[in-house]
């Protein structure tokens, strides 16, 4: 039978999957799902960080595979949490981080999208600028409650967050590649 999408986004967590699906189905592009927990190094580096992911993925589903690592940058937080977002919401949360932020909140998230299909390995990344709110509005996941971006409402609130944010503008730049990729490749 033939396979009903183009390569697969593999991750533990599906809020990214489905954002990553519409993103790249808007852009022509079909994702199937590959769940699992993928290895993660420990690095400070999310672009490290999303390789070894890649490596991990490939080696397990062999077949084209993109993934993802993401990270929300605290200014006043010197960058924190940065690589440990992940670790961070699920222990301290959004009600943590709210304490911890000063007045200087400007922020930004960071999404490093890795291609790997067992002969090339490439990366694409992108940042989104915004700020952390005062208290948390909507009800989405991750920091979307907190994340204030270019249109004034948190990313839980906000309309525009595919249209707009790290991971869209991360796998814009994936996308315009693998399509180029894909035609000269036929
Ligand atoms: P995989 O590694 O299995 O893909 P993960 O959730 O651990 O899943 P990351 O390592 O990229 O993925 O974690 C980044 C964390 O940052 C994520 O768990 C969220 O808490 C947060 N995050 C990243 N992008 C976000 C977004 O668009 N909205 C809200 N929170 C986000």
């Amino acid at each position: 039978m033939p396979l009903s999408y183009d390569l697969v986004f593999a991750s533990s967590n599906r809020h990214k999957y489905s954002e990553a699906r519409q993103i790249l189905g808007s852009l022509g592009i079909k994702l199937g799902f590959f769940r699992c927990r993928l290895e993660e190094l420990q690095s400070d580096s999310l672009a490290k960080i999303a390789a070894g992911k890649a490596k991990d993925a490939f080696s397990r589903c062999k077949r084209p595979v993109i993934v993802e690592d993401a990270g929300l940058f605290i200014d006043s937080l010197g960058g924190f949490p940065g690589p440990y977002s992940s670790y961070v919401q699920d222990t301290i949360g959004n009600r943590g981080i709210l304490k911890l932020v000063g007045s200087k909140r400007s922020a930004r998230f960071v999404s490093v999208v890795t291609y790997c299909d067992g002969r090339l390995l490439k990366s694409f990344d992108a940042s989104v600028s915004g700020h952390i709110s005062r208290r948390q509005s909507g009800s989405g996941w991750g920091y979307d409650p907190i994340f204030v971006g270019s249109d004034s409402e948190t990313f839980a609130r906000s309309r525009l967050k595919n249209e707009s944010s790290h991971r869209y503008r991360a796998l814009k730049k994936f996308s315009s590649w693998y399509l180029r990729t894909q035609k000269s490749t036929c």
